[in-house]
Order: structure tokens, then C-alpha cells, then sequence
């Protein structure tokens, strides 16, 4: 957005005179009792500092309520609390569907009908206008427990000729369970799955009933990226920074579950040759970027969600560097509190306080030419569908929409007709198209 960045840019000269007067007022603490602008699409310019602690990002943030960490700091001015913004976009939320089971994952087919997902271990096909077809028959048992079951779901880039789907799960197991990754051929009525099998299995296999990953990624290298959660638990998660698990990692496979000869590990001893980057939490978001770049969000400890630009071979620093605390209210076990750690990376923006994040699109539909180049996260523990404006890499604005609807959005797509898809996680989860309002 030239036009907008040139805005930006003059706003910032304009303000530069005032620049004391702004890092006064955006002092973190300070920011707790200030009133988000509800006007105006502009983004606010960044306070920056000369050297030292790094202000809060802007005069006007959205988040204003304390943080969930109060002691941290962001590593650069706009990690957290981006500016407010408001696109004034008008739209209408049709429900397209209710009485979906827990949906975790919306898939737009080409013409115009989705595929949902039910984390009890169902998989629908939904018209486009709305009628719930029966359970795709040849769906693998999952194991429904806690955050596991059936979760995400992706066509193949060839899907037009090879009909194929991909879905990740919570695998029963001997000992316990893991999440894996299958293909099947849909078939030509849409009612069953074909030519089933498991090409993808998170090692190593763990007796608990939370944080695996895990969505879903096709780049545009026609590779399939799987993201992975740490299994939760303080006696696994530094696995996060072991090679030799797959826990809190990023995977990259072959559409067949090989492995690729230029992904960072292979060949080193003791690596297991699948992992792309390390270090994560549990990554319930991944969306790759018009310019091919991955995009992941984690779940983090409270203070902690993270967004981050995922690269070959990096580490994102779970547990031994991460923002947030403990849920008892203690600094974050492995890290000694430490929020940046020489080797790991940073991530490109923060919640905090949290949203519990899960889903993410980039939109690159012409139905709402103000929100292209965005990026809408759906939210749970915050009910909305948020949405960032991301300049030069950093995070320039948010907005928050869908907020009077009070729902936990799992799920957020772009169709086919430059509509929004979203499913809500709830017993009776409902399908939504954001359209523009006609
Ligand atoms: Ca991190």
C-alpha cells in the first residue's frame, strides 16, 4: 500500500518535533488508561528510542488493558501493541452453517463449496449454501481427548486434477498418541476418502492431551509445511530444542511425506531430517505470504502469543527464551525470564495480554481491496477475528472485528469468491462468510 505508507511516513515527519511528548505518553504502563482511536485509517507513527529500554509502539494502541506480564518489555517499539486502525470496511456476516461439532479447520473448495473439519474426528463437505453433508467416509480414528481429534485440513496444489486432500490428527497410539498427517483422494461424489494413508507421524509419541500443532501449508516451493505443538508439559516441552524430537517444530515434507535433501537437518547426527525450524510452542496458524514467505503463530504462556516469519533452519526460542509467564504467575521455567537469548530469533509481534490465537490467512482477494495485504488471525480467548496491517516486516496496525459476536473463531479462510471463511469453535460451531455488505 504505497499511497499508505507514504501517509505514514509524512505523519511520522510531522511529528517529529513531538517525538518527547510521544514517548512520554507511551510509557507501557501509561498506555493501560489511554482510549484506542476508533477513527480513521491511519497508522500512527512508531515512537522510537535512542538506545535503551524500547518504548511501547505508538500513541494510540488497541490493547490498552494491562498486560498479562507487566514486567516485560518488547524487544523493539512495535512488537506489541500495534496501533489502533480502522478500516471502516462494511461487511455482512452470513451464517453459512450451524450445528458443526467443534470445527477446527474451514477449507474453500474450488467451486464455491468447503470443507470443514470436526475435531471429533469427522470431516464434512459444506455447500456453498450451507447444506452439512454427511461424515466423508475413510477418515483414520483420532483420538478426541482434550485439544486432540481431527484438526486441520489442506488441498493438494494440484487438487484440480489429483482430487487430493491432506489432514493432520491426534493419532492413537501404542503408548499414547501424536499428530500425523494423511492424504486421501476425494471421490468424485465427495462422499469417502480414498486411497487413505498416514504419510506424516510426529515422533515421538507422548501419553497427554495437549498442544499438538497443527496446521497445515502447501508454499510455493510445492512443498507441504506441518506445524507442531511441545506437548505442554514442563518434563517435554524442552523437547522444543531437541533435533532429535519432533515436538515444537515446524516440519517440511514432500507432498508423499519424504523428505526434501535441502531441508537445514538432513544429514546432521542425531537430527530428524523433516524439522524446519525449531523452538516453538504450539503453532495453531501458518500462511504463506504473496512474496512465498511463511507466517506462523503460537500459542505462548499468558504474555506470550506470538507471530513469527519462519525461516530454514531457525530457532523461535520456546522454552529457553519466550515472552509471558507461567500460568502459576512465575517467570517461564526454562528461560529464567529471559525474553531474548543469542541464537533464537524474535518474534515479529506479541499479544499480551493474550488472544489465544488459531488460524490465519493472508488476504489477497479483490472483494476487499482495503484489508489486501492483511492478516486475519482468528482469535479464541478474545472472541474476534483480528486483523494486522504489516509494514516493512513489522506489524503496523490492528483491528478487531466480529467482536459483538462473542464467538471463538478456530478458523479463518479466504474463498474462492474473495469472501472471508470462519468457523467457531464451539459444540454447536457455526460456519461464517464475511462478504462486503451489499
Ligand atoms: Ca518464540
Amino acid at each position: 500500500m504505497p499511497s499508505h505508507r507514504r501517509a505514514r511516513t509524512a505523519a511520522r515527519a510531522a511529528l517529529l518535533p513531538l517525538l518527547p511528548i510521544a514517548l512520554a505518553a507511551c510509557a507501557p504502563r501509561a498506555n493501560e488508561n489511554t482510549t484506542a482511536s476508533a477513527n480513521g485509517g491511519e497508522v500512527a507513527p512508531a515512537a522510537t528510542t535512542a538506545g535503551g529500554a524500547a518504548a511501547a509502539p505508538c500513541a494510540t494502541p488497541l490493547e490498552t488493558r494491562p498486560a498479562n506480564a507487566p514486567d516485560q518489555q518488547p524487544t523493539f517499539p512495535e512488537q506489541t501493541r500495534a496501533c489502533a486502525v480502522n478500516s471502516n470496511v462494511a461487511h455482512d456476516v452470513q451464517v453459512v452453517a450451524t450445528g458443526l461439532a467443534r470445527p477446527w479447520a474451514v477449507e474453500p473448495l474450488p467451486d464455491g463449496a468447503l470443507l470443514v473439519t470436526e475435531k471429533p474426528g469427522r470431516l464434512r463437505v459444506v455447500s456453498a449454501t450451507g447444506q452439512v453433508g454427511a461424515p466423508v467416509q475413510g477418515v483414520p480414528a483420532v483420538d478426541a481427548r482434550g485439544q486432540g481429534g481431527l484438526l486441520d485440513v489442506a488441498l493438494s496444489p494440484q487438487f484440480a486434477t489429483d482430487r487430493t486432500v491432506f489432514w493432520s490428527f491426534t493419532e492413537p497410539r501404542e503408548g499414547g498418541n501424536g499428530t500425523s498427517v494423511a492424504r486421501g483422494v476425494l471421490s468424485a461424489d465427495r462422499t469417502r476418502l480414498e486411497q487413505v494413508r498416514v504419510i506424516l507421524q510426529a515422533k515421538p509419541t507422548y501419553n497427554g492431551t495437549m498442544h499438538y500443532g497443527s496446521r497445515l501449508a502447501f508454499g510455493p516451493d510445492g512443498m507441504l509445511y506441518v506445524t507442531l505443538g511441545e506437548r505442554s508439559v514442563t518434563e517435554v516441552r524442552p523437547q522444543a530444542q531437541d533435533l532429535g524430537s519432533h515436538m515444537g517444530k515446524i516440519l517440511r515434507v514432500r507432498p508423499d511425506g519424504s523428505v526434501p535433501n535441502d531441508n537445514p537437518f538432513v544429514g546432521r547426527q542425531g537430527a530428524l531430517p523433516e524439522i524446519w525450524s525449531l523452538g516453538h510452542r504450539n503453532v495453531q496458524a501458518a500462511t504463506f505470504d504473496a512474496q512465498g514467505r511463511l507466517w506462523a503463530i503460537e500459542h505462548g504462556t499468558r504474555g506470550g502469543d506470538e507471530l513469527n516469519l519462519v525461516q530454514k533452519g531457525k530457532n523461535y526460542g520456546w522454552p529457553i527464551a519466550a515472552y509471558g509467564i507461567e500460568y502459576s504467575g512465575r517467570p517461564i521455567a526454562n528461560s529464567d525470564g529471559r525474553t531474548q537469548r543469542e541464537g533464537t530469533e524474535q518474534p515479529v509481534y506479541y499479544w499480551d495480554p493474550v488472544i489465544a490465537p488459531s488460524g490465519a490467512a493472508w488476504y489477497t482477494g479483490t472483494a476487499f481491496p482495503a484489508w489486501r495485504n492483511s492478516l486475519f488471525v482468528g482469535a479464541l480467548r478474545e472472541q474476534r477475528l483480528v486483523r494486522l496491517v504489516l509494514d516493512g516486516g513489522r506489524v503496523a496496525g490492528e483491528e478487531h472485528l466480529l467482536v459483538d459476536r462473542k464467538a471463538r473463531i478456530r478458523d479463518v479462510r479466504q474463498g474462492a469468491d474473495g469472501a472471508l471463511y470462519v468457523v467457531t469453535d464451539a459444540e454447536n460451531g457455526e460456519l461464517w462468510r464475511i462478504a462486503p455488505r451489499r
